[in-house]
């Protein structure tokens, strides 16, 4: 059994698609960010940075201790690796994903993460700044776009670079971006927002969560975070 530490979100949303796509079982212990949970010890324990997602891996394939994981790129490896699937074994298959899944994870997800903060949450609109996030979100678009012309998916089959790079791509609005100007992308997008695993995945959160996250309430609590937030 996983325990996955999660919370509503792109991030959240990574990790909840693939246990629904590989069918393991999983428990969802929420971790509300909004009201802070993320910075209770027992939590800031197995994810040191009080950042949803983590996991906790309690059979392990060494049948050794529970193995826990956090940051999600991390987490989509270990668990292609634990269950074999959407990640190839093939050493060109590997670093194609493997390389695109840290595009993810050091582009599209701050780029576009930093493009929601300024564009919807800052307390003040700052255009040079909503600019800049704004425009490397469409750059960062045309970059999947331009790799979907020529595949159905991002690296080979359907595999753990997608399911990190779909949900970013889900508030494409709020992003300033519009999926008719990527038509591969806006092709990708469909096929995976059809995919029933995925479609549970974000079903799932009505059971969870349904307001928004970020709240006028919740903005002292996410944004501002300093050290001494981390050492309260
Ligand atoms: N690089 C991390 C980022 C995780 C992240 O930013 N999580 C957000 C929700 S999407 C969070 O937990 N925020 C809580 C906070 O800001 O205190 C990952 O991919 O796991």
């Amino acid at each position: 059994m996983i325990d996955l530490y999660y919370w509503t979100t792109p991030n959240g949303h990574k990790v909840t698609i693939f246990l629904e796509e590989a069918g393991l079982p999983y428990r969802i212990l929420p971790v509300n960010i909004g009201k802070g949970e993320q910075f209770k010890p027992e939590f800031l324990s197995i994810s040191p940075n009080n950042r949803i997602p983590a996991i906790v891996d309690n059979a392990p394939a060494d049948s050794s201790r529970p193995v826990s994981v956090f940051e999600s790129g991390a987490i989509l490896q270990y668990l292609a690796e634990k269950t074999g699937k959407f990640l190839p074994k093939d050493l060109h298959g590997r670093v194609d994903v493997m390389q695109w899944l840290f595009w993810q994870m050091g582009g599209l997800g701050p780029m576009a993460g930093q493009n929601h903060h300024f564009s919807q949450y800052a307390p003040e609109k700052i255009p040079y700044a909503v600019e800049r996030y704004v425009n490397e979100t469409n750059r960062l678009y045309s970059v999947l776009d331009k790799r979907l012309a020529d595949r159905e998916f991002v690296a080979g089959d359907y595999s753990i670079a997608d399911m990190a790079s779909y949900p970013w791509v889900v508030p494409y609005e709020r992003q300033g971006q519009k999926l008719d100007d990527f038509p591969n992308l806006k092709r990708w997008f469909e096929t995976i927002q059809a995919r029933p695993a995925v479609m549970r995945a974000y079903e799932l959160v009505k059971g969870i969560n349904v307001q928004p996250t970020v709240s006028e309430e919740s903005k002292s609590i996410l944004f501002g975070q300093t050290a001494a937030t981390a050492a309260q």
